[in-house]
């Protein structure tokens, strides 16, 4: 059989996975998770979104998916909600923009939210460029009516996508993430390190969150505290770990 019938039946057949990966403050505390989903084929073994993502949104299957994946992190967002050191953290949630321009999006949130108790301000809901630059009048409506509710917004992989910096100022935004690419050879690429720090400067002006990805290295981490970047997420802190693992020695 080949990978696309496969999908269709992974959710009711249990294959599909959620792992948080940690960010981190510049005093080294988890302020909050990234969900981060994940396939175990019983016999490819797993299958990395990057394969199966654009496979479901081709043919549809994200929208159960990710209905799924907000379901799942309601219920831990709840589950945290009376715990005394998770109460606090937050779960940014990856949503593909065929699922945010469905019609039912907002309804379908506001129920899970309603049905869980997750705490709305709890969530953050991680967008990329693209998405934003679809249907600006109507994603921007989605957005403010989610706001409403304090569900947050973070603009993900920034600098990777076509788009107007308008946006920037037009749309409810709470979290910019300079994506790794630009991380990645930040002490050694003169442009890299050029396009972080003013990336930086750009995103706390507006009064952004700007959270770094990819950071692997201490140096990058202290670069990047040098230069006025308090959040981050990257292997240096922690993989994308299943929920049980994740805070073994916190
Ligand atoms: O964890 P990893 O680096 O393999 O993720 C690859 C990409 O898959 C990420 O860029 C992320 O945006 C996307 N992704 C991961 N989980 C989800 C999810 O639950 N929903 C959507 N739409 N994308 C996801
Ligand atoms: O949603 P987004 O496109 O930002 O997905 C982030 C991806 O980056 C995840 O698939 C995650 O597994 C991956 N990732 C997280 N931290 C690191 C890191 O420090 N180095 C590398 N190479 N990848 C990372
Ligand atoms: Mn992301
Ligand atoms: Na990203």
């Amino acid at each position: 059989a080949n990978l696309e019938a496969d999908l269709h039946h992974a959710l009711a057949r249990h294959e599909l996975a959620l792992h948080y990966q940690t960010q981190v403050n510049h005093q080294g505390i988890t302020t909050g998770v990234e969900a981060l989903l994940r396939w175990c084929h019983p016999q490819r073994g797993w299958v990395p979104p990057s394969t199966f993502i654009p496979l479901a949104e081709e043919n549809g299957l994200i929208i159960p998916i990710g209905y799924w994946v907000l379901h799942s992190a309601c219920e831990q967002l709840a589950k945290w909600a009376n715990q005394a050191p998770y109460a606090a953290l937050t779960i940014s949630v990856n949503v593909s923009s065929v699922q945010f321009q469905q019609p039912e999006f907002v309804r379908n949130l506001e129920g899970l939210l309603a049905q869980t108790q997750a705490p709305p301000g709890r969530l953050v809901l991680e967008v990329t460029e693209s998405l934003l630059m679809r249907d600006p009048t109507r994603v921007r409506n989605t957005m403010l009516k989610l706001r409403a509710q304090g569900v947050r917004f973070a603009i993900d992989d920034f600098g990777t996508g076509y788009s107007s910096l308008s946006y920037l100022k037009r749309l409810p935004l709470d979290e910019l993430k300079i994506d790794q690419s630009f991380i990645r050879e930040l002490l050694t690429d003169k442009a890299d390190a050029a396009i972080v720090d003013t990336t930086i400067l750009l995103a706390v002006s507006l009064g952004l969150t700007v959270v770094a990805e990819g950071v692997e290295k201490q140096e990058q981490l202290d670069w990047l505290k040098g230069h006025g970047c308090y959040r981050y997420q990257g292997y240096l802190f922690g993989r994308p770990t299943p929920i049980d693992r994740l805070f073994e020695s916190y």
